[in-house]
């Protein structure tokens, strides 16, 4: 008797158990559901959110890009309107490169953050390395102010070469790259300077799969292409060379030019030849800077002024040098890059275009969308 009561207490017990336990799971189910429910929901607002501002961003984007466009078509049209009623006599100098400021107005109002209707804005300028580091400069950069290397002729080999040596390379490694720059692109197969240049044969050897070009460059980057550019050389010569014009003689504009550039044109010729040294190469450098930065001793503002003999006070030497340099001299640029920095007006996306263009008949050139 004992025995069943205990049974039937052990089984109401056990019954009761099991009831709780039902109604246990179906509760711990219920809240799991309610749980996945909200991440669900979180999840999804979250998304939402996040779909929501990356379709902001790509608006934003897309607002910039036309704002950087629209800056390339301002440009044009200021080169344009330059050309048109400028006076033919004008050169081109840091400051008004490409473009003249009308009376009273500042290179900020040409150039620096030109309102669209939709709010964006577009600034055209560029970067460029001087003896203190880079430097941005509002407005347009000629291709004249540097080395051209579809330009340049066998004779004038020891141009790129100094280009070179001035910025550190070792004098044999410099020849190498200079002298194969000049064969990749001279239509013959003929080395240039004994065994510095290289023509089709020593591309050949080297298994690398391809032949010297014999043709003009078609971009900087094309360079890596040659013997003897490697990235650290590649890298010293990119914002010093042009490929612009790729017909026509050796050009550069000593207005605009790099001190660099110059340099390199006049140690090219120093020595006992020219009765010169390095020493005239500094001193006439000094005395071109200090004329064309103007009175107030500063690049790129309203009083630079073009290089002219007559306002350059040169010893003989120095004048040897100079005239030398003048051979080269262009006062008046053909070719202008742009670089138009556009910003989206409620939100600071930026998008920029840099495009090379030729003033004599407005052809785009070049044209890089980062
Ligand atoms: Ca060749
Ligand atoms: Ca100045």
């Amino acid at each position: 008797m004992k025995m069943i009561s205990l049974n039937s207490n052990i089984k109401k017990s056990l019954l009761l158990s099991g009831r709780f336990n039902r109604s246990g799971i179906i509760l711990v189910a219920s809240l799991w559901v309610v749980i996945i429910l909200v991440i669900i929901a979180v999840g999804l607002s979250h998304k939402t959110s996040v779909d929501l501002a990356f379709g902001k961003f790509v608006f934003a984007k897309s607002q910039a890009a036309y704002a950087a466009r629209a800056g390339i078509s301002y440009a044009l049209r200021e080169i344009r309107d330059n050309k048109s009623d400028g006076n033919p006599a004008d050169v081109d100098t840091h400051y008004a490169c490409g473009v003249n400021l009308k009376d009273g107005q500042s290179i900020e109002q040409k150039w620096k953050d030109i309102p669209l209707e939709n709010g964006s804005h577009f600034t055209i300028v560029y970067k460029e390395q001087t003896d203190h580091g880079i430097k941005k400069y509002l407005g347009l950069a000629d291709e004249e102010r540097k080395i051209n290397i579809n330009a340049i002729m066998p004779q004038d080999v020891g141009i790129l070469k100094f280009l070179l040596t001035l910025q550190g390379v070792g004098e044999e490694d410099a020849h190498i790259a200079a002298a194969s720059i000049i064969d990749w692109k001279d239509p013959d197969e003929e080395i240039t300077d004994g065994s510095y240049g290289a023509e089709t044969e020593f591309y050949k050897s080297q298994g690398s799969g391809y032949v010297a070009k014999n043709a003009p460059f078609d971009s900087v980057g094309e360079l890596r292409l040659v013997r003897g550019v490697t990235p650290e050389i590649f890298d010293k010569l990119k914002d010093l060379v042009t490929v612009f014009p790729k017909e026509g003689r050796f050009q550069i504009n000593a207005n605009t030019a790099s001190p660099v550039v110059i340099k390199a044109v006049v140690s090219s010729v120093v020595g006992p030849a020219t009765n010169t040294d390095e020493a005239e190469v500094l001193s006439l450098m000094d005395k071109i800077i200090e004329l064309r930065n103007g009175e107030d001793g500063v690049l790129h503002t309203a009083d630079d002024r073009p290089i002219d003999e007559k306002d350059l006070p040169l010893n003989a030497k120095e004048k040897t040098l100079f005239y030398y340099l003048m051979q080269y001299h262009a006062p008046k640029s053909r070719f202008f890059r742009i670089t138009s920095e556009g910003v989206a007006g409620t939100r600071q996306v930026k998008s920029r275009i840099t495009a090379v263009v030729n003033q004599e008949d407005f052809s785009t050139v070049y044209w890089f969308q980062d």
